[in-house]
């Protein structure tokens, strides 16, 4: 069985560090020295693999959600998913609702992911008979198809570049559905940390130019990070982040730019928040030797306190450099912003970062939360929501 003992990797052009020329690596020695500890343990593993899929039997129904959220199927969204004219015969204690949503797939091929649809806990609302009414309904979560990470005490998003669209797959047959389980209630203590805030995230990405495509004269591109919205040289771009209550006033929120520059100079963003100056993000100028990279990049979090944040957070972007062909892109903008708990809407999602230790207990303080159901959505992928 082949077996993965180390990796080598080297870098064969380079430039002079005294002469600055470039330098091609034309040969090389190298002495390999077995050690005793233990080899590397990736790839050799066999990964277990259904015989078969659980899309092999009964009738299936797809269904995409474009977003993050609880959402609902009742009898006349059932009806549209189904296709049918009638929930008759339909009992609603074995409907089944199945999907993966895991955000992109992990690159390495090696890297743990699901060999088949796994079934998702679901919320039926509704009498315990076996009848669809017209009043009942189906809720389920989804975290939709681009996900976050909590990283250096911020979130960080994470893309889906494949598909905006997270699918779900519904079934009826004999056997009872998973259901959402009632959580017990954890004791707090006088000592238990209570949070009454939390890190509202936002992203702005739009992946519509491939640099490598205008680059090549093959008419093709290359790789998987493409830029947005771009700039000339003195040019301005206001992205809005709309929608967003009860920010606490006076709080630091952290804008991270992620920015592309081609340019024969050193150039700059000017970074602005609702007006509030963020600083400026430099770039080098792109290098002229062959084979050098056809732009740079540069990702910083910024951060500023708004006394007066409103409900829209205006991120401004100047770019300008001394060489006036330069073209300057947008990559992308996060916003980590801190939000009073307070249900202003018919859902809310929150999280946060403040003691998050292993086995720490906190206190959350949902205000205008009369009659509100709290879901647990930490590992949607599983173990399931929890209420
Ligand atoms: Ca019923
Ligand atoms: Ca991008």
């Amino acid at each position: 069985m082949k077996q993965v003992v180390t990796h080598l990797s080297l870098r064969p052009v380079r430039r002079n560090p005294q002469t600055g020329q470039p330098e091609r690596l034309l040969s090389f020695d190298y002495r390999y020295t077995p050690g005793a500890g233990k080899a590397a343990a990736r790839g050799t593993a066999a990964r277990p693999h259904a015989t078969r899929s659980v899309l092999a039997s009964g009738d299936w129904y797809k269904l995409g959600v474009a977003e993050s959220g609880i959402y609902k199927l009742d009898k006349t969204a059932l009806l549209d998913v189904m296709g049918l004219k009638t929930l008759q015969g339909i009992n609603p204690n074995n409907l089944h609702v199945y999907g993966n949503a895991m955000g992109v797939l992990p690159q390495p091929n090696a890297a743990p992911r699901p060999d088949d649809l796994a079934e998702n806990n679901v919320l039926f609302v509704g009498n315990a008979d076996n009848v669809f009414d017209d009043n009942e309904y189906v809720l389920f979560y989804s975290p939709g198809a681009h996900t976050w990470e909590a990283q250096g005490g911020i979130f960080k998003h994470r893309n889906n570049i494949y598909t905006d669209t997270t699918y779900y797959f519904v079934t009826v047959n004999s056997t009872a559905g998973r259901r959402v389980p009632t959580a017990a209630a954890l004791a707090a203590t006088s000592t238990t940390p209570t949070i009454t805030s939390f890190t509202h995230r936002a992203f702005h990405e739009h992946d519509l130019l491939n640099l490598m495509h205008k680059a090549g004269s093959s008419g093709s591109g290359s790789g998987r990070n493409w830029v947005g919205e771009s700039m000339a040289n003195t040019g301005q771009l206001e992205i809005p982040f709309s929608s967003i209550p009860d920010l606490l006033p006076g709080t630091p929120i952290r804008v991270t730019s992620s920015v592309v520059a081609n340019s024969a100079a050193a150039s700059a963003f000017q970074l602005t928040l609702n007006g509030a100056s963020l600083g400026s993000q430099p770039l080098d100028a792109k290098p002229n030797y062959e084979f050098g990279a056809i732009a740079t990049v540069s990702t910083v979090t910024k951060q500023v306190a708004l006394p007066a944040p409103g409900e829209v957070l205006r991120v401004g972007l100047s770019y300008s450099s001394g060489d006036p062909g330069a073209v300057g892109y947008l990559d992308y903008l996060e916003i980590n912003a801190q939000r009073q708990l307070l249900l202003s809407g018919a859902q809310l999602e929150f999280r946060s970062l403040s003691n998050i230790a292993p086995q720490a207990l906190n206190r959350f303080e949902l205000a205008n939360a009369t009659g509100a159901v709290v879901w647990d959505v930490t590992n949607p992928a599983g173990p399931w929501p929890a209420r």
